[in-house]
């Protein structure tokens, strides 16, 4: 049977971090759903239809397309959404102490909730200190933010997010 794999996350906007995580879990799974969750702590600097499609753009950029569903789910628990498809899996990017105590307490509910278990990947450490935070003050400010996102984001936060 196939192994299927949910990468969650708020991906506002998606970054080399994130699709350094996506790469790593396409390589241990047969099919990724890549699944864009709002989170109700932060707030949003981009509409879901536009990380969907940035995301789109950012995976069809890449050598794992064809591994990879990309959605979006705001119907309630994450876990419900990775039975509705057969994962019994979410794969999860640890940066750092700080993501591991924030993740701790979701992966052992979740799998109290369902039986899906949490698998954390450690990024490229190039990759390590990238966060969508960071890119979103950069661009507010007016920086480049090229270093630190695939091109398709560079390019729409250079041009199109200014109408936002
Ligand atoms: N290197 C490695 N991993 C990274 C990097 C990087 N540079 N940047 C981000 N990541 C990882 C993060 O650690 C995370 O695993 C993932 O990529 C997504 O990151 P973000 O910032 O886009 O998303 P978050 O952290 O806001 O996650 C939002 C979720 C909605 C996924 C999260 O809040 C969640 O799992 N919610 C569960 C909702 C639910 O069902 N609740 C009830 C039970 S707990």
């Amino acid at each position: 049977s196939s192994r299927i794999a949910v990468v969650p996350g708020s991906f506002d906007p998606p970054t080399l971090g994130h699709l350094d995580v996506i790469r790593r879990a396409a390589a241990l799974y047969d099919e990724l759903h890549v699944l864009v969750v709002h989170n109700p702590a932060k707030e949003a600097m981009l509409p879901i239809a536009q990380r969907l499609s940035l995301l789109e753009q950012s995976i069809a950029d890449s050598d794992v397309e064809s591994k990879v569903v990309v959605a979006s789910w705001s119907m309630g628990l994450l876990v419900d959404y990775a039975t509705d498809v057969g994962a019994s899996v979410l794969v999860k990017g640890i940066r750092s102490q700080v993501d591991v105590a924030y993740e701790t307490p979701m992966a052992i509910v979740n799998r109290h909730l369902a039986h899906i278990e949490t698998v954390f990947l450690l990024p490229d450490p190039a990759h390590a200190m990238v966060s969508s935070s960071l890119v979103r003050q950069v661009a507010s400010l007016g920086g480049d933010v090229s270093p630190f996102v695939p091109p398709a984001v560079a390019a729409f936060l250079d041009t199109g997010a200014r109408n936002i």
